[in-house]
């Protein structure tokens, strides 16, 4: 069943029930939904309303009437229909899915969802962006949330994870002057969901942790291609508990099956102002067109007695522990397979909390995660307005809810017992707090102290091992995103002082930095020369399906030809649109987007035909241009060989011409883009 007639059939009343493989969470939300139906406007107490558009007078040029409550009710709860923004991860999108296991974990946890291979375990993920405001732009560079519940039989599980492996801070305490420094300046609220400004870089360069976070940041992973081609990670060290009571370290991964990529940074900018909603739109697009996104759960697993095996801290949350000395381990596959209904009610309202755990998953002593623990749960209450929001709809488990917590604002429940204490002998002992979570028993032992061990001191090392083992389009982008950045500060001590860092991380990324901000190249330092391959882009799986490909048409164009690649093209699950000067048809072929309302920054390739009419229009030049400059694979069948001749491209890497080119441009396709081409004489 396609995501469209998913969410027909549950806006239709009535035919949940009888419908084969909904998950348990899907048919627990049926008894909240309000159907779209024929029914006749009420009030919210429920009494007919015979008029909402006059609000009721004293004669017809009269002053509005106190009695008339339908007015009153409607405006007061417009008034009141904002709740605050995250703090951060404002702007976010989501999706339910299933999680489905690959093989029976028993040997490292009691997690009942990590052991039943037949369980289909109902999700719900928001992706977000974090400095933004709730309605900023989806592709900014910044961090992106990839927040995930597990709705399963034991309780609530979360996930809450980014898309980078690690953080900003290894201290908690550290988490308000990091997010006040990256939000927009006290003074002016400028800039908005941009890191590229003095307060963000002064706290970076006397906060060196941040260093090897923020290459990450200046790398294209800041730019997603899309929600669906972006890693996940749970960032900390967390730990899995079997029957015995054994613990093993774990770190939680999610590889998207469509591979990670990337925009490029001249693109995204132009994508704000095009489709500031890019990234939620192409998610929730997706899954309409039933093209679900796949992502495999993989773990890093450490025994317990290799805890002190690594040159870093494993509690320290600005490392990473290289895929090639714990290689990952696939357990199983989550698909999003279903949009959500109501923004506000399910991807606003959804709160998540690094402590819903579920037995046989436990915390370690990371002085970040500790801090989260407290931190989720404090700002519910004010974001949700007290302590009832998990039972909001989309927050609530499917396993049953008991226990004596009482009342508060918007308690929905109505508690049968007569008692609402522990122990009691009048409700026979129940709720009873018997076989339930069990937190891991670890010794500790330590004195009370304001102080980081000395095994999070090294704040260099992997820094420069993320340099290392990038391709030299990535180092460049890196350079380029340094430079904009950097370029953005006023104040020239807060430059010289991240150069100077810069030089220590590795001394070609500090001298490239440097000589494009004019400043003296820093001392250089010596520096490891050691490399982990997983952390470049290059080298993942390719495959042309969701990829949006323009065919830029004009009145002569080859339609045959134009119709023979948009199969092939379709056949590996591209999607293609047509693109011309006016709405209608083309030779027969359907118009999907007239050129002055579309942009190639929104596709990730374009094909021309019919060059000798666009060719001496601008706006299909600059589009071909454009798409060239962004690397992306340029196609042209028939005549569109003319529109590329007449855009003046500098060179010809990635641009395919010719009658029978399906082959060779869906696998350019399927490849991305040619980063390679040089596109540094293109017009910007
Ligand atoms: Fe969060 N973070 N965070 N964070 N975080 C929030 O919780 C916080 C951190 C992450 O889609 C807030 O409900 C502290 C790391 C995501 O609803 C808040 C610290 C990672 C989301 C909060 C961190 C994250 C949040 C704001 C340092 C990646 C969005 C609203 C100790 C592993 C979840 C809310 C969603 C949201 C606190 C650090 C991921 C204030 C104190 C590290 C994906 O509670």
């Amino acid at each position: 069943m396609s995501g469209h007639e998913a969410r027909t059939r549950t806006n239709t009343k009535g035919d949940f029930a009888m419908e084969p493989g909904r998950d348990e969470k899907d048919r627990r939300l049926d008894e909240h939904r309000v159907p779209l139906d024929d029914l006749n406007m009420t009030t919210d107490q429920g009494a007919r309303v015979d008029d909402t558009d006059n609000a009721l007078r004293a004669g017809t040029r009269g002053p509005t009437l106190m009695e008339d409550f339908h007015f009153r009710e409607k405006i007061t709860r417009f008034d009141h229909e904002r709740i605050p923004e995250r703090v951060v991860h404002a702007r976010g999108a989501g999706a339910y899915g299933i999680f489905e296991l690959y093989e029976p974990l028993g040997d490292l946890t009691t997690a009942a969802f990590l052991n039943d291979t037949s369980a289909r375990t109902p999700t719900f993920v928001r992706f977000s962006t974090v400095a933004g405001s709730r309605g900023s732009a989806d592709t900014v560079r910044d961090v992106r949330g990839f927040a995930t519940k597990f709705y399963t039989t034991q309780g609530n599980f979360d996930i809450v994870g980014n898309n980078f492996p690690v953080f900003f801070i290894q201290d908690g305490i550290k988490f308000p002057d990091f997010v006040h420094a990256v939000k927009p300046e006290p003074h002016n609220e400028i800039p908005q969901a941009q890191s590229a400004h003095d307060t963000f870089w002064d706290f970076v360069h006397l906060q060196p942790e941040s260093l090897h976070m923020v290459m990450w940041l200046m790398s294209d992973r800041a730019i997603p291609r899309s929600y669906r081609m972006m890693q996940g990670f749970g960032v900390h060290t967390f730990r899995l508990v079997n029957a015995s009571g054994q613990g093993t370290f774990v770190k939680w991964h999610w590889r998207p099956v469509l591979g990670t990529y990337s925009l490029v940074w001249d693109e995204v900018l132009r994508i704000q102002g095009n489709d500031p909603d890019y990234n939620r739109r192409d998610l929730w697009e997706a899954i309409e067109r039933g093209a679900y996104p796949e992502y495999e759960l993989c773990v890093q697993l450490v025994p317990e007695s290799r805890e002190h095996d690594f040159d870093f801290d494993l509690l320290d949350a600005t490392k990473i522990i290289p895929e090639e000395e714990v290689p990952l381990r696939p357990i199983g596959k989550m698909t999003l397979n279903r949009n959500p209904q109501n923004f506000f009610a399910e991807t606003e309202q959804v709160a998540f909390h690094t402590a819903n755990v579920v037995p046989g998953i436990d915390f370690t002593n990371d002085p970040l995660l500790q801090a989260r623990n407290f931190s989720y749960l404090d700002t519910q209450l004010l974001r949700l307005a007290g302590p009832n929001f998990p039972q909001i709809p989309i927050n609530r488990p499917i396993a049953e809810v008991r226990n004596d917590q009482r009342d508060g604002f918007h308690q929905h429940l109505i508690h049968g017992s007569r008692t609402s204490y522990a122990p009691n002998s009048i409700s026979g002992g129940c709720p009873a707090a018997v076989d339930g979570y069990r937190h891991y028993q670890e010794k500790v032992d330590g004195s009370k102290i304001r102080k980081r061990s000395p095994s999070f001191e090294d704040h260099y090392s992997q820094a420069t091992l993320f340099w290392n083992s990038m391709a030299d389009w990535e180092r460049r982008h890196i350079v380029a995103a340094y430079l904009f950045e950097l370029g953005h500060v006023e104040r020239k001590h807060i430059k010289e002082a991240v150069v100077d860092h810069l030089g220590k991380i590795h001394p070609d990324l500090g001298a490239q930095v440097a000589q494009g901000l004019g400043l003296p190249a820093p001392a250089g330092t010596q520096v490891h020369t050691k490399s982990s391959p997983a952390l470049s882009m290059t080298g993942q799986p390719h495959s042309a399906a969701t990829r949006k490909i323009a065919f830029l048409m004009g009145d002569g164009a080859d339609a045959a030809a134009v119709t023979a690649l948009r199969r092939a093209l379709e056949g590996q699950g591209a999607i293609c649109e047509v693109v011309a000067p006016a709405e209608g048809s083309v030779g027969g072929v359907p118009v999907d987007r007239q050129l002055s309302a579309a942009n190639s920054v929104v596709y990730d390739a374009v094909v021309a035909s019919d060059g000798a009419a666009l060719g001496a229009m601008g706006r299909a030049r600059f589009f071909v241009l454009e798409a060239f400059r962004h690397h992306k694979p340029i196609g042209a069948v028939g005549s569109g060989r003319q529109l590329v001749e007449a855009a003046h491209l500098p060179n010809d890497v990635g641009v395919i011409v010719g009658d029978d080119i399906a082959q060779e441009f869906g696998q350019a396709v399927a490849g991305h883009r040619f980063y390679e081409r040089d596109v540094s004489s293109v017009p910007a």
